[in-house]
């Protein structure tokens, strides 16, 4: 509804250690036919300022922004070539970039976010102080005035945006998602109703009439660990394969899949062993089929 032709701009964001296996996924995305431009990895870490010191709570504030208005740049310039922009993570602080990306150049888009997290902490109620607990409250534009993130906007309206997978959400963060609405599906809700009316529900109150343009933002430790074991924060008791893959599918059979994050896939061999990066970027890789079209049958 909203692409010009079967073609996926990747934006490769190898930042705080993350970063995706990129041939693998190109030759994936080839097999389906689908017209691959992928410009590089972007060389996020030159960004890094020489001195970066907290502001308030917030670590790395600056690297962070000018990171992120970067990535907001490249989703943008797909977008606009009529592409769907499939940007590959990396710390979900990207994500401020990606989504402020599509909300340029699609204002009447829907977020959907897959996370064991909320990542909607301001800089007030973060006690982490990391910015990839942060990105949601930046883009509902709940943050307060931090220097450096100007650039972000248009904001996110409340009733745009929908959770899926969450499971360690911090007490501040159940208060805003309260105050302000937001509709989230917690494992719990995937537990008593199943997958397949979960994402129903989700898509209902974000785009009820499958009209507004669709971004999602797949933190893969919305995975259960089992399926996704290289994560910075991994989580038990999350969405399963076949929960993963089937969100995807759904979505993508809206028609209305504009901008995709797949983030929080680590491949660093000091962190993680050899099978378990793998596997989380074979998994990734999988997801990325089913959001560009692939079926089972
Ligand atoms: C925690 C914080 C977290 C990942 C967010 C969130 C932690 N509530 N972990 N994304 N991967 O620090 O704000
Ligand atoms: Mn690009
Ligand atoms: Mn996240
Ligand atoms: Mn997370």
């Amino acid at each position: 509804k909203f692409l010009k032709n079967k073609s996926v701009g990747i934006i490769g964001c190898p930042f705080s250690g993350g970063q995706a296996s990129i041939e693998y996924i190109e030759s994936i995305i080839q097999e389906l036919e689908w017209n691959v431009e992928f410009d590089g990895h972007h060389k996020l870490t030159e960004l890094r300022p020489a001195e970066d010191p907290n502001i308030g709570k917030l670590k790395k504030p600056r690297y962070v922004s000018r990171v992120t208005e970067a990535v907001s740049k490249a989703v943008e310039s797909h977008l606009k070539r009529g592409q769907l922009a499939l940007t590959l993570g990396g710390d979900h602080s990207l994500a401020l970039g990606t989504v402020v990306g599509t909300l340029s150049v699609h204002p009447e888009a829907c977020l959907i976010w897959i996370d064991a997290h909320a990542d909607i902490n301001t800089p007030e109620t973060t006690e982490s102080g990391n910015l990839h607990g942060c990105p949601v409250s930046f883009l509902l534009g709940i943050a307060g005035k931090v220097p450096g993130f100007e650039w972000v906007k248009p904001f996110l309206k409340p009733d745009r945006l929908v959770y899926i997978g969450l499971r360690d959400v911090d007490r501040p963060e159940k208060k805003i998602l309260k105050q302000l609405g937001i509709k989230a599906y917690s494992m719990h809700e995937v537990d008593k109703y199943g997958i397949g009316k979960v994402v129903e529900m989700a898509l209902d109150s974000v785009n009820p009439k499958r009209d507004r343009p669709i971004h999602l933002s797949f933190d893969v430790d919305g995975l259960d660990p089992t399926v996704a074991p290289s994560t910075g924060t991994p989580v038990r008791g999350g969405l399963t394969f076949r929960e993963g893959h089937y969100i995807c599918e759904a979505i993508h059979n809206t028609g209305c899949l504009v901008s995709v994050d797949i983030m929080e896939v680590n491949v660093n061999p000091l962190l993680f062993d050899e099978a378990s990066v793998f596997e989380t970027v074979t998994i990734g890789c999988s997801l990325i089929r089913c959001c560009l079209g692939e079926t089972l049958l």
